[in-house]
């Protein structure tokens, strides 16, 4: 695996951070070593396929990477009568993802926009750490694709970085995420210089605020499944 230096070697900051070749290259040990629970919530994903990919239907992962979660969904399934649709629009993820994937006849990738893709048919759609990225703007309208896209019973798995309504608190789980990291290996430069790099382009929002929205748009039930300080994974039922 490559190790993550890129706060150390690459870049300084001072750029907004990009799903670029060079972040492609080293992403699996920068997830390992960045987002707390982030192993927890792809095991789950598998569990999850087990008891909601019904024959007949199509499973998506949006803004899939690497495709760890379409091959959670993939190894965990109990039918092989399914297809899954994993979207990027990060060339450089998408085409290292071609590579990972390869052999899988049943997954297929689209390079484009989360928001452009047609949702259909769907018994289960992973959106891990993904909403995050996009223009809260658009959140809502995606999130409703979705439920319509969903068959009745279908599920939805979203994982997110979160910020709490209390400041003090919100300033404690912060504290503890980057002793974390810093305990996998992150200098205070390198942690720095990446949460400067990700001002404005990772907006997060409460889990109020997410869960508020699973229900507008029409999901019956709604969940905390896992929780790891400021990042947490939610089931949505429709
Ligand atoms: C995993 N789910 O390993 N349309 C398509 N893709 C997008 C968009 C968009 N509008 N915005 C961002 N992305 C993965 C991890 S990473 C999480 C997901 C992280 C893509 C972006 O290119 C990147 O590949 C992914 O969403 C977010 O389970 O890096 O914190």
């Amino acid at each position: 695996m490559n190790e993550d230096k890129l706060y150390i070697d690459e870049k300084g900051g001072d750029e907004p951070f990009r799903f670029d070749a060079s972040v492609a290259r080293v992403f699996p040990d920068m997830l390992r070593r960045s987002i707390p629970g982030y192993a927890a919530s792809i095991e789950a994903i598998g569990s999850l396929a087990a008891r909601y990919v019904q024959p007949g239907t199509r499973c998506y992962d949006l803004g899939c990477s690497l495709g760890a979660a379409s091959l959670a969904m993939l190894q965990g399934s109990r039918t092989p009568d399914f297809h899954i649709v994993a979207v990027d629009n990060s060339e450089a993820m998408i085409d290292r993802c071609a590579e990972v994937v390869a052999g899988h006849d049943n997954i297929e990738l689209a390079l484009t926009d989360v928001r452009d893709i047609a949702i259909e048919n769907a018994s289960m759609v992973v959106l891990n750490y993904t909403l995050q990225f996009l223009d809260p703007g658009s959140r809502d309208a995606l999130i409703r694709r979705i439920c319509a896209g969903l068959v009745p019973g279908g599920l939805l798995v979203l994982s997110e970085k979160v910020v709490d309504e209390n400041p003090n608190i919100e300033e404690l789980l912060v504290d503890l995420h980057h002793e974390h990291k810093r305990r996998n290996d992150y200098s205070q430069l390198e942690i720095s210089r990446k949460r400067a790099a990700l001002e404005n382009v990772l907006i997060p929002e409460t889990v109020a605020a997410h869960r508020q929205r699973l229900a507008d748009a029409g999901f019956a039930h709604s969940a905390v499944w896992l929780r790891y300080f400021n990042f947490v994974s939610i089931v949505a039922i429709k």
